[in-house]
């Protein structure tokens, strides 16, 4: 479904600006447009999920919002300068990276977010799937164009993960724990994972996409996920207003970017411990060549894991699987 007019969206801003019934001659007048156009953008946003009432001659009322996780839902209030101030919205589409990355081909603006109800080849690392389940979660990735260096990259993921705790954390009053480098759990469940994706030259970068995949209301797992996966709804009993989060990540991600661009890793890292409580931990790493044994010494200011081997050598590690030796990664 095409995204609204300037007319359709005025029309729900002037209806959403407050509760009870506007008249049709007060829609026309603030607006400066007809009576047909007025009714016409009305069926517009009911045909889009919006309960726009009408009462007989004395005009229309905002009943209810869809629960979507549309452009004007999520820019409602929105105080960014350029996360998510351009939204692309899928009903279904394959993989909201793989979209981004299109995008960003053919130029799109940093901060631009694609976002989608459902993907119908949602990607994890290495060829892996992610669950994508409609009308429920979270599916969406931005685009940063950092003048940095490429390993901006994997620090990018990194503050990525504290940008979803810390929303999660104030929209749904979750707390969570961050796995190095992209993923984000309850008591060892997984409810969100990161996909960063990006196009370098050798010393520079020349776009990002962020994927971030988030369990919000999710309350049933495929059967391989059952043991592994969470929700924000099965942990706090409560659904998440789709639209409040991704506002709120939006922000989030907004700020600590644009930190990092101007001091790097280092002042963001020991927020990121906090979330992460990874140092000391006895760890087992696989870099894809090789599993690295030892205990973590947490992350060094360019964001590096940092693991002391048991012959004492000390090795800077950039991503990778970490599992805990003690198996689980509970608080
Ligand atoms: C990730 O990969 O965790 C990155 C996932 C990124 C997904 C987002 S959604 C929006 C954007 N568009 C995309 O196409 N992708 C991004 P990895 O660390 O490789 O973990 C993948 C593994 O997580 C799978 O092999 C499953 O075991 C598990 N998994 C799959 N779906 C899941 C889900 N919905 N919740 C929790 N775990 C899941």
């Amino acid at each position: 479904m095409s995204e609204l007019s300037r007319v359709e969206r005025s029309v729900l801003d002037l209806l959403r600006s407050a509760p009870g019934i506007h008249s049709s001659a007060e829609l026309t007048e603030k607006l400066d447009v007809t009576r047909a156009a007025v009714s016409k953008a009305v069926a517009r946003l009911r045909d889009r999920g919006y309960g726009v009432e009408s009462k007989a001659s004395a005009g229309y009322r905002l009943a209810s919002l869809p629960d979507r996780l549309y452009p004007e839902l999520i820019q409602h209030g929105l105080q960014t300068e350029f996360t998510g101030q351009e939204i692309v919205h899928f009903a279904k589409t394959d993989s909201t990276n793989t979209q981004a990355a299109s995008l960003a081909n053919e130029g799109a603006p940093e901060g631009l977010l694609v976002v989608a109800e459902t993907q119908t080849a949602g990607r994890g690392r290495l060829g892996r799937s992610w669950s994508s389940p409609a009308n429920t979660n979270f599916y969406g990735s931005f685009v940063l164009r950092p003048s940095l260096p490429p390993i901006a990259a994997a620090q990018i993921t990194l503050l990525t993960g504290l940008c979803v705790a810390r929303s999660l954390e104030t929209v749904a009053g979750l707390r969570t724990r961050i796995k190095w480098p992209n993923d984000v759990l309850v008591e060892g469940r997984k409810i969100c994972g990161i996909l960063t994706e990006s196009s370098s030259e050798l010393d520079r970068v020349n776009w990002l996409v962020i994927g971030i995949g988030v369990n919000l209301n999710v309350r049933k797992f495929p059967e391989e996920l059952e043991e592994i996966a969470t929700s924000a709804a099965i942990e706090t009993g409560k659904p998440v207003d789709r639209a409040d989060f991704t506002r709120e990540l939006c922000s989030q991600l907004e700020s600590h970017y644009l930190r990092f661009v101007s001091g790097g890793f280092g002042p963001l890292r020991d927020d990121w411990e906090r979330y992460a409580r990874m140092a000391g931990e006895e760890v087992i790493v696989g870099t894809g060549s090789e599993d690295i044994e030892g205990r973590s010494l947490g992350l060094d200011s360019d964001g590096f894991l940092q693991v002391e081997t048991p012959d004492g050598r000390i090795v800077r590690i950039v991503a990778g699987d970490v599992t805990l030796k003690k198996g689980v990664h509970r608080k």
